[in-house]
């Protein structure tokens, strides 16, 4: 809005020809994001208090959990309010891209936010049935893979971390693809989040990394200098994931241990959704796989818990899925099994960046 308001007095005022740049806007919108969070941060806790929205805690969790029973949930609603607030400000609103993560954002925020009510409302940690949610996930999701599969300029090309020449055609396959990154980075990001502060850091560094690439691919000589796929409109999707990176952050400041809020599903729905969405937009799908390698491990020691345990009649692999319940199980105290997530989750952003020269 205000790149739409603000830069035609460039003509007249300099100062306002600032907003032409995506990178000031970017800054803009995680400052945003942030400082929303940061001020309606304790305002947002008591009103959550007062509603008596807390969580439900299961009992066959990690003693060290059963404390948590109460604790305020569905911050993702705050989340949500910054980051859609901060791209309608400081993005170019005449981008299509801006307006289809947003939708996703928000289809994906109302399928966690039905969950959570239903999970408060019942006292119990069951929610929306599984077989549901998992089809209003793929319909939001197929409506991003059938928007983008049909966007003039989009094509079915996958490009792979690290092999410049390899850019496989999915053709109309590429919609499932799109589907399957959407969906399984929404369903990652909410088992990952199950410890104070676990998946806000991965989410604020895949947000920023993303940032990086999305400015990248929607850049037409960076993008042809370093043999990215060119994304016209893509550099626009920066600010969005700015404004998700800076609204991470502020959430951080009230979720790192001890949490005085959840994110609730409405948070961690969305939050994997856009970042798959990101992926998709920018082309850069198989590198969410770098970027969200937390994620990714997560979501796998479920389904290798869940299988093995099906398999063999009730033994395990880990100790508890998903993975960092292992690591609680193990004795590590809670901030140790967060901090040194975040730091793989660092080194695997650093590594992601690094696949910008080594192609
Ligand atoms: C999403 N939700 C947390 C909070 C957060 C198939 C199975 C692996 C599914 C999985 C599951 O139920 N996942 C749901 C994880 C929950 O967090 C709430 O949910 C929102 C995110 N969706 O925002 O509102 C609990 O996590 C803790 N938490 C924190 N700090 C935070 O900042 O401490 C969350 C955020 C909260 C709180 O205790 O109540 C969750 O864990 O449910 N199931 C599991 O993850 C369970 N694992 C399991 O059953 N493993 C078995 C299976 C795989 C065979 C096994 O390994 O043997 C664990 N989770 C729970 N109890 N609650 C263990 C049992």
């Amino acid at each position: 809005m205000l790149y739409y308001f603000l830069y035609p007095l460039s003509s007249d005022f300099a100062i306002f020809n600032v907003f032409r740049y995506i990178t000031f806007r970017c800054i803009g919108a995680a400052v945003t994001a942030f400082l929303i969070l940061f001020f309606l941060g304790e305002p947002f806790i008591r009103f959550i208090r007062h509603h008596q929205i807390g969580q439900v805690v299961r009992d066959d969790g990690p003693a060290s959990h059963f404390s948590k029973r109460g604790v305020p949930t569905m911050g993702g609603m705050l989340i949500l309010f910054s980051i859609v607030n901060a791209t309608l400000l400081w993005t170019n609103l005449t981008n299509h891209f801006i307006w289809l993560i947003l939708c996703v954002t928000l289809w994906f925020g109302t399928i966690g936010a039905v969950d959570d009510f239903r999970k408060i409302s019942k006292k119990n940690s069951h929610g929306l049935s599984a077989r549901g949610k998992m089809i209003m996930q793929i319909i939001g999701a197929s409506m991003v893979g059938v928007f983008l599969y049909t966007h003039p300029g989009f094509d079915g090309h996958l490009s792979v971390p690290f092999l410049k020449n390899i850019h496989p055609d999915l053709g109309l396959w590429y919609i499932l693809f799109a589907i399957l990154v959407i969906v399984g980075s929404s369903n990652a990001v909410n088992l990952t989040d199950g410890l104070d502060g676990l998946v806000t850091g991965p989410t604020v560094i895949s947000g920023t990394v993303y940032a990086v690439f999305s400015y990248l691919a929607g850049h037409a000589v960076l993008s042809g200098y370093l043999n990215i796929p060119f994304i016209s409109g893509a550099g626009e999707v920066a600010v969005f994931s700015s404004a998700l990176a800076g609204a991470g952050l502020g959430f951080l400041w009230f979720n790192s241990f001890p949490a005085q809020i959840f994110m609730g599903d409405v948070g961690s729905l969305p939050l994997g959704a856009a970042l798959g969405t990101v992926a998709i937009i920018t082309k850069q799908e198989i590198l969410l796989a770098i970027v969200g390698g937390i994620f990714v491990m997560e979501a796998l020691s479920v389904m290798l818990q869940v299988g093995y345990f099906k398999m063999t009649g009730g033994k395990r692999i880990f100790l508890m899925a998903p993975f960092h319940h292992h690591f609680e199980k193990k004795g590590w105290a809670e901030p140790k099994v967060v901090v040194r997530f975040w730091i793989i989750s660092i080194i695997l952003g650093l590594v992601a960046l690094g696949t910008i020269k080594l192609r």
